[in-house]
């Protein structure tokens, strides 16, 4: 049977403050449960999202994390689908294959596990598998996968089992960004070939809806940032067009849109964040059919607006959370893409660092300077 296992782990211990690296004891996996070395992490807005306090179920102190890939240490009770030595991407999206939500074709979502994540502790027993190891501190969970952590214990439902041949440190991206964007395109638009398409914020969300939009054959893709230093990348991924709000100061920039497109476009994807950019972004689409999907997480309390006309005259609000992929089975397929070379995941990666320096890599984020930043564990 597994034994605890000491080892380190970034404790965040209150909103807004650098994170402390803590030895962590890891209690061994209970019923259900994968405990998981981590080899690599990736650094999400969502992460400093929480961090940031702007999470209306951010706790602390926790693990934050939620976009890496690893190898299986030990297993739980009853745990079929992995074991020690299997290569894994933890999902914040869980897919249990038997609630409600996981057989509807409708939605990726999925309530096997929801009300335990998303209070920062595991099924099993309540309880949290983490403490810290000089103050016997108990540390929540975060979404489910806590990833900044040299080991990790996450519920079976959220271990998606890949195959070996795939690098890690390219592949943990597919556990949120890049299969957000693309799913986004993919699943939740459902684009077709010859489609318009306008894509607010080009960071890795961003860019990996242009990836999608190309694979789907958009024939024009519109990317917009207020940062032009993103355009490139912009124009890189496949946007036949760039535009930076910031060069239309007498026009609201869905009215630039509506202009270049004859009417609006036929999709748009917001990769922000932002509710006034989610509000252009609706009223961007085309009059009887545009659609516009939401992606980005807004602050905690926002709220998005637009005139109720804008929907009866035929305009589609969407959301997308993890790009509507059904995580367990889908990561695979998406690790098989990355393989037969029809993704890009390395070009995503603008920084690789070690595990010691996670504040330093937050610090690029905050600047903008960086897509992905990759940790070594
Ligand atoms: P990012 O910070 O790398 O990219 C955001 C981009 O938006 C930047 O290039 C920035 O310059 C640009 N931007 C900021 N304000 C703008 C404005 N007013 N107009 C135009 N451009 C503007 O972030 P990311 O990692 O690509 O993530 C994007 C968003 O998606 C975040 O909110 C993140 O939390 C969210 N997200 C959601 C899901 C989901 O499942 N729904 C998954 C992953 C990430
Ligand atoms: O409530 O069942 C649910 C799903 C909650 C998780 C959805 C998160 C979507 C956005 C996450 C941002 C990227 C990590
Ligand atoms: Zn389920």
């Amino acid at each position: 049977t597994p034994k605890a296992i000491e080892c380190r782990a970034w404790v965040a211990y209150a909103p807004k403050k650098p994170l402390t690296m803590e030895t962590v004891i890891v209690e061994p996996p209970q019923k259900g449960e994968v405990r998981v070395r981590i080899c690599y992490m990736a650094l999400c807005h969502t992460d400093a999202y929480t961090l940031g306090g702007e999470d209306p179920e951010g706790l602390f102190p926790s693990i934050l994390g939620h976009e890496a890939a690893g190898i299986v240490e030990s297993v739980g009770d009853g745990v079929t689908s992995v074991k020690p030595g299997d290569h894994v991407i933890p999902c914040y999206q869980a897919f249990c294959k038997e609630c409600k939500f996981c057989v509807s074709n409708k939605t990726n979502l999925c309530g096997s596990v929801r009300q335990w994540t998303g209070n920062g502790i595991m099924k099993a027993d309540s309880q949290s598998r983490f403490t810290v190891k000089n103050t016997g501190e108990k540390i929540f969970h975060f979404m489910g996968t806590s990833t900044f952590a040299e080991y990790t214990v996450v519920h079976e439902v959220s271990c998606a089992k890949i195959r070996e041949d795939a690098n890690l440190e390219s592949t943990c991206l597919l556990g949120c960004g890049v299969s957000t964007g693309l799913g986004a395109v993919w699943n939740t638009a459902k684009v077709e070939e010859g489609a318009t398409a306008a894509v607010f914020g080009l960071g890795t969300v961003g860019l990996a809806c242009i990836e999608g939009l190309v694979s789907a054959k958009a024939s024009r893709i519109i990317g917009v940032d207020i940062d032009p230093s993103k355009f490139e990348a912009g124009k890189k991924w496949g946007c036949t067009d760039v535009i930076n709000p910031k060069d239309h100061p007498d026009k609201s920039i869905q009215e630039v849109i509506v202009e270049m497109t004859d009417g609006g476009v036929d999709y748009s994807f917001e990769c922000i964040g932002n509710v006034e950019v989610m509000r252009s972004a609706l009223e961007c689409c085309h009059k009887g059919w545009g659609e516009s999907v939401v992606i980005g997480v807004a602050g905690s309390g926002k709220m998005i607006q637009t005139r109720p006309f804008q929907l009866v005259t035929g305009r589609v609000w969407r959301g997308t959370a993890f790009g509507g992929f059904k995580s367990r089975v889908d990561v695979p397929k998406l690790v098989d893409k990355y393989m037969n070379k029809e993704i890009k995941l390395e070009e995503y990666i603008t920084h690789r660092m070690n595990f010691e320096d996670l504040n330093e890599a937050f610090d690029l984020l905050h600047q903008g300077k960086c897509l992905r930043a990759v940790l070594k564990a």
